[in-house]
């Protein structure tokens, strides 16, 4: 059988995270209209006959200046050695920047097979993808590039299929029934940031963690108790994040609730609490108190 990690490699926003979870059939990590949604690195397995493909979601690549970012980018950065493939998503309705030329070469270089999935073919014109494929190729970006829809799960069978093509013969990498490194606890954590990043604009979601204190399943009953803290950067941000007689926490909380339910199958009953930490995103020692950690150590 063919067995190995691939690592999903690209700009902030370029669709990664929908690609990982359409290939993988679960959701396994949250998506957003907003750049820097993704920021630990997550594994996504996909069984299928004969292949397994271990799927590394990264944070996307962005300039920005916060410590969170910079580590960020070294997770990304690191993911992209120590695999059998570097799957490389490029946004296709953006057309095509003298970046997205370098930054494929950058990957290029690591040694490592690269196979480019030009997404989002659903809202472009389709006669564009033949001459950006034809460009790419002439500025020396020599791999296969497969046009895909995510969204629309267009041509997801000829990227499977051309992603297993490149992979090496091996034995499975984890059980068949891991889905995920991540626990049933940081998906929660995420989900609350998912509706944040949905609900709110600008800067704020940018600026906000989330720390889970209490996951907790009661003995009887089918109910979860999960209390956690919003951290924001500013005080101002904190009275937008709860809104007028706190209507859009509320809102928010409600809308996070019932995913939350979903996702465990169970009723949530949920407390959460808005905290001002200033510029925590500089700040080693909260980056490491909210769990973003160096990825580029993790191991699977
Ligand atoms: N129309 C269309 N939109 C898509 C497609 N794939 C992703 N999107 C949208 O693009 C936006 C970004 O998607 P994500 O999957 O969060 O992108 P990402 O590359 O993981 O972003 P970061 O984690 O911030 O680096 C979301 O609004 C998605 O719904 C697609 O195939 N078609
Ligand atoms: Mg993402």
């Amino acid at each position: 059988m063919k067995s190995g990690f691939v690592a999903v490699i690209g700009k902030a926003n370029a669709g990664k995270s929908t690609l990982v979870n359409v290939l993988v059939g679960e959701k396994v990590a949250i998506v957003s209209p907003k750049p820097q949604t993704t920021r630990d690195r997550i594994l996504g397995v996909w069984n299928t006959e004969g292949a397994q493909v271990a799927f590394v979601d990264t944070p996307g690549i962005y300039k920005s200046k916060t410590a969170l970012s910079d580590l960020m980018m070294r997770t990304a950065e690191q993911s992209a050695k120590d695999v059998e493939l570097i799957l490389y998503v490029h946004d296709g309705h953006k057309g095509i920047a003298d970046s997205d030329i370098s930054l494929m070469k950058h990957y290029l270089a690591f040694g490592v097979p690269m196979l480019v999935a030009y997404t989002k073919t659903d809202i472009m014109p389709e006669e564009n993808i033949p001459a950006d494929a034809k460009r790419l190729y002439e500025e020396g970006i020599e791999c296969d590039v497969v046009p895909v829809s995510a969204r629309r799960g267009k041509n997801m069978d000829k990227l499977k299929a051309a992603i297993i093509e490149k992979l090496p013969e091996g034995e499975p990498l984890f059980p068949e029934d891991v889905l995920s490194d991540k626990s049933e606890k940081f998906m929660i954590g995420e989900i609350m940031r998912e509706k944040i990043l949905l609900r709110y604009d600008k800067e704020i979601p940018h600026g906000v963690a989330v720390l889970v204190n209490t996951f907790k399943k009661r003995e009887e009953g089918n109910l979860y108790d999960i209390d956690l803290d919003i951290i924001c950067e500013k005080p101002n941000h904190k009275a937008i994040l709860i809104g007028k007689q706190g209507k859009a926490l509320k809102d928010t909380l409600s809308f996070a609730r019932k995913n939350m339910e979903e996702f465990l199958g169970a009723k949530v009953f949920l407390t959460a609490y808005v905290k001002v930490k200033d510029d925590w995103r500089d700040k080693a020692n909260l980056l490491k108190e909210y769990g973003y950690e160096d990825g580029s150590h993790t191991e699977f």
